[in-house]
């Protein structure tokens, strides 16, 4: 059953499309959200307003628990685009450079490309734009003036130079491609169009840098939203006897322009931000939303596979917290979409996915062998049977700290260099899905607590402790 869906697909489209090559394997469309936790309508999220990618979502399988990596950009892309866990050592910040921490491994880009594909890079896929840069026939990002910030508004622009920040949100009353991800949408409708006659299968990634920090969107997206729709952040609700070591001082916040450097923003601000999130995903929203019209405009549609995803999770002031940099739930779970031509459509599984099965699931359904240096697994046979990998569990990373996922649980310890365990949390997600009560040291749990740290251990990753470190990636 491995190519069945491809099968599906080929046979489809040899029926409407005669003058096509049976052969030629399916297309990959793959878009990146960069910093966008499931605060998406098709997650449930009640006030978000996705309507492309929940429309997607009708015509996907839905992964309602995947988790990243590592929860930081160039980590977490590190891992995924590798498919090779992060270590004591490794994928440790979001200046993580893959092809110097695992040379050995075969990235994603330059395995498809390697088997026929047309392979294009746009904005960010990778942190690093050199990171195996010659896997790309295309490798793509607006570096005009050198400021990604792309504020759009003169006051705001310049407050930012230096190492002070501008400010954390911008509401601009600019068309959708003055920022720089509208330009994004552009160059990707662009190729699309160029590669639909090409007799080469396309691997196309595109990237988007919102809902990154600052919240900079167009004004229309802001006026989606009212600010009476957003609640003060619950920063104070700290879980009861959690470790010091699971929190941070939200320092990538507090970076930019008029945000506290200690102690909680004010409940204004907090809505602020939250408000400025959810226009920036709106906004994001719209740009995916031209991109797969595009792609239903050209019939591409019934030879791609789309695959979407955000790098990580974030927090918009739960637990104290704001970005992501931790190890609760709200940090690594992250959304990630498949739609295959001819597959299940509008099907949440609740099955549990890891970051690094999404390099295999994609080779597989394409028909390729998954490479060795592959740590992940493939993911089709939960698109076949939604049910299949219930029992499956995910392991994440950050600093220190190592969690295991299950259907009911999640498990962190916090370890030393030498492997000594420094501090530890478990959280029943059957009773306690927002993680406010740790209770690790509950004694009925012991037991659970033994399997759960045991199953980490056993798979938290081959070559855990290789003796390597780079200086770019010191904290
Ligand atoms: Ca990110």
């Amino acid at each position: 059953m491995k190519y069945y869906y491809l099968l599906i697909a080929f046979a489809f489209y040899a029926c409407q499309n005669e003058s096509s090559s049976e052969d030629k394997p399916l297309n990959i469309l793959m878009i990146a959200v960069d910093d966008l936790r499931p605060t998406i309508g098709a997650y449930g999220d009640p006030l978000v307003k996705t309507p492309n990618i929940d429309h997607l979502a009708s015509e996907s399988v839905l992964f309602a628990k995947a988790f990243c990596s590592v929860p930081t950009c160039g980590a977490s892309r590190a891992s995924l685009l590798t498919s090779t866990r992060p270590t004591r050592y490794r994928f440790l910040t979001h200046k993580a450079i893959s092809q110097e921490q695992v040379p050995d491994a075969i990235a994603i880009n330059e395995y498809l490309k390697a088997n026929g594909y047309h392979t294009i890079s746009n904005g960010k896929i990778f942190h690093n734009l050199n990171d195996r840069a010659a896997g790309w026939d295309d490798n793509w990002r607006l570096q005009s003036d050198g400021n990604w910030r792309d504020y759009q508004i003169p006051e705001n622009d310049s407050l930012d130079s230096g190492d002070q920040r501008g400010p954390a949100y911008e509401r601009a009353e600019v068309h959708d491609t003055v920022y720089r991800d509208g330009k994004l949408m552009l160059k990707t409708i662009k190729d699309l169009e160029q590669l639909k006659d090409s007799g080469q299968p396309f691997f196309l990634a595109t990237g988007f840098v919102k809902p990154h920090l600052p919240f900079n969107a167009p004004a229309k997206y802001w006026d989606l939203y009212d600010r009476s729709d957003f609640e003060p952040s619950r920063q104070e609700f700290w879980p009861a006897n959690a470790p010091r070591k699971a929190f941070h001082n939200s320092g990538e916040l507090r970076n930019y322009h008029g945000i506290p450097q200690e102690g909680f923003v004010s409940d204004s601000l907090s809505v602020t931000l939250q408000h400025g999130y959810h226009a920036a995903i709106s906004y994001t929203d719209a740009l995916i939303g031209h991109i797969l019209e595009k792609l239903d405009e050209l019939d591409l549609r019934k030879t791609t596979i789309i695959v979407l995803w955000g790098d990580h999770g974030w927090q918009l002031g739960e637990h104290g917290l704001w970005n992501k940099h931790c190890n609760f739930n709200t940090s690594l779970h992250a959304p990630l979409l498949i739609s295959v031509p001819g597959g299940l459509q509008g099907v949440k599984t609740q099955s549990i996915a890891e970051f690094i099965d999404i390099y295999p699931t994609i080779v597989d359904l394409v028909g390729l062998k998954i490479p060795r240096t592959a740590e992940g697994k493939s993911l089709a046979p939960i698109l076949e049977n939604p049910d299949q990998g219930a029992e499956n569990f995910a392991i994440s990373k950050w600093q220190d700290g190592l969690t295991i996922r299950t259907q009911q649980y999640a498990y962190t310890e916090f370890r030393t260099d030498e492997d000594s365990l420094i501090s530890r949390m478990l959280y029943d997600h059957n009773t306690d899905p927002e993680e406010s009560d740790n209770i690790v040291d509950e004694p009925q749990y012991q037991s659970v607590i033994d399997s759960l740290s045991s199953i980490m251990m056993a798979n938290r990753g081959k070559d855990y402790f290789t003796n390597w470190k780079m200086d770019s990636e010191e904290i």
